[in-house]
Order: structure tokens, then C-alpha cells, then sequence
């Protein structure tokens, strides 16, 4: 089965640990993919806004030596594409005015994603006001969506999934002081049938759970786990709990 079928049609939420290539080594991903294993973890995304080595490669190769969960790409840039991972998520950065990361980079990327055969979902990625300056929000040179404003949300997410893509990510960004409003996933969540992920600064189980109530399909969670990766337990089981 494809990946974005296994998203779509899982009927249950799901729950993505973040891994960035610039941290890994063998010792963290071996205790990671154990934890997530154990836990049932759905998916490993790899990735990250800014990467200062060529980690991404070895990274990939080490997580798969570990595990079959599919692994997915999250791309900070046209430079992450790998074709040992499983698929990629093909960002465009709709709730930003900049045209390189609409559509610019994805011209450049695109005959280098199509040689490495990846599954491509193409995925309307919406940047949420954090409370603080996000490596994404400083990279991407946009503005967010501010934190109380749910129309322009629910209209950049509706009119993604009008453009045709298949998923919406709504990111407050790593190490987000602020996650995304549990107000806003509901709203979005509400008015958009493609399935929703929700990712920045969800640091506990509790954060997780009320996302997921809220309307999130996929949690996504990075930092709070490079923190303290014990944390893979307690979070899949919010995401998981009925
Ligand atoms: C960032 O949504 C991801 O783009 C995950 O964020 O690192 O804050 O968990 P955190």
C-alpha cells in the first residue's frame, strides 16, 4: 500500500516522530527506534530547516537498518532529497508570499524527485505564529499566521486543499514557544477533508491529546523528544487514547 493510503485510511490518529539528520548517530536512533517501535509510532519523518552537514544520507540509511516504518521526508529545502527513504512530503509554503518556496524550488526539485522515485504528497504547509522566532519562520522569510486569526487559517487551508493537495500541515515550527491553537485545528479541521497534521511545540502527552481532539489526524514531534526520548511512550499513547 502506498503511504498516503495508509495515512488516508488508517481510520485512527497517528503520531510521526521528527528526526533531524544533523543529530543523528547510531546510538540515538537505536534507542529512538526502539522506543517508537514499542510504542507504535506510524512514521519516521526526517528533516530540518537548516542542515549544516551531509548527514541526511547516513541518517536515512542507519533508520532504516533499525526499522520498516516508512520513513518520510520533510524537507527544509531542495537539498533533502533522498531516494532511500520511503516518500517526501512536497511542501508548498502556502501561508507565505514567497515565491521560491510556492513553487520555485519544486521546479528545481522536481526531475531530481522523479528520478529518485519517491512517493510524492503534495502538502499545503501553513506557518503558525509560535510566540518566538522558529528556525523555519527565519529561513522561509515569511510571516505566520497570526495566533487569533482562524479565517485566514481555515481560507489558506481550504484553498490548499482546492489547489489539490493531499495533506495540510499547520507548523508552529521546532522548538515553537506557542503550538497551534487547539481553536484553529478545530476550525480548519472543520471545513477541509484531507487529513491534517500538527506539528511545533507540542512538548507533553496532554499537548498531543488535546491537538488530537481538536481535529489533528497526524501529531508530529521533534524537539521535546531530542529532550527527553523516553517521552515516544507517553506522547503515542495520547495521540493513540479513544
Ligand atoms: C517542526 O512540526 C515540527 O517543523 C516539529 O516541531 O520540533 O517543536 O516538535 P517540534
Amino acid at each position: 500500500m502506498d503511504i498516503y493510503s495508509l495515512i488516508f485510511g488508517k481510520g485512527e490518529k497517528q503520531f510521526a516522530v521528527l528526526l533531524d539528520p544533523e543529530k543523528c548517530d547510531h546510538k540515538v536512533i537505536k534507542n529512538l527506534i526502539a522506543l517508537a517501535t514499542v510504542s507504535a509510532v506510524d512514521y519516521i519523518l526526517v528533516g530540518g530547516s537548516l542542515l549544516v552537514n551531509d548527514n541526511l544520507d547516513k541518517c536515512i540509511r542507519l533508520i532504516k537498518d533499525e526499522t520498516h516504518l516508512p520513513v518520510i521526508l520533510f524537507p527544509g529545502s531542495e537539498m533533502q532529497i533522498n531516494g532511500n527513504a520511503d516518500a517526501i512530503l512536497l511542501l508548498s509554503l502556502i501561508s507565505g508570499r514567497n515565491p521560491e518556496l510556492l513553487i520555485g524550488k519544486h521546479v528545481i526539485a522536481a526531475p531530481y524527485i522523479k528520478a529518485s522515485r519517491l512517493e510524492v504528497i503534495p502538502t499545503g504547509y501553513i506557518l503558525v505564529e509560535s510566540g518566538n522566532s522558529t528556525t523555519a519562520l527565519y529561513m522561509s522569510n515569511t510571516m505566520p499566521i497570526p495566533r487569533d486569526k482562524n479565517d485566514i487559517a481555515i481560507s489558506t487551508a481550504m484553498a490548499g486543499e482546492m489547489l489539490g493537495m493531499k495533506l495540510i500541515y499547520m507548523d508552529a515550527g521546532s522548538g515553537a514557544l506557542y503550538p497551534v491553537p487547539v481553536s484553529m485545528i478545530r476550525k480548519v479541521k472543520e471545513q477541509i477533508s484531507v487529513p491534517l497534521i500538527i506539528g511545533g511545540g507540542i512538548s507533553s502527552p496532554e499537548l498531543a491529546y488535546e491537538s488530537c481532539r481538536a481535529g489533528a489526524d497526524i501529531i508530529v514531534v521533534g524537539t521535546a523528544i531530542e529532550k527527553d526520548v523516553e517521552l515516544i511512550k507517553d506522547i503515542s499513547a495520547a495521540v493513540k487514547k479513544r
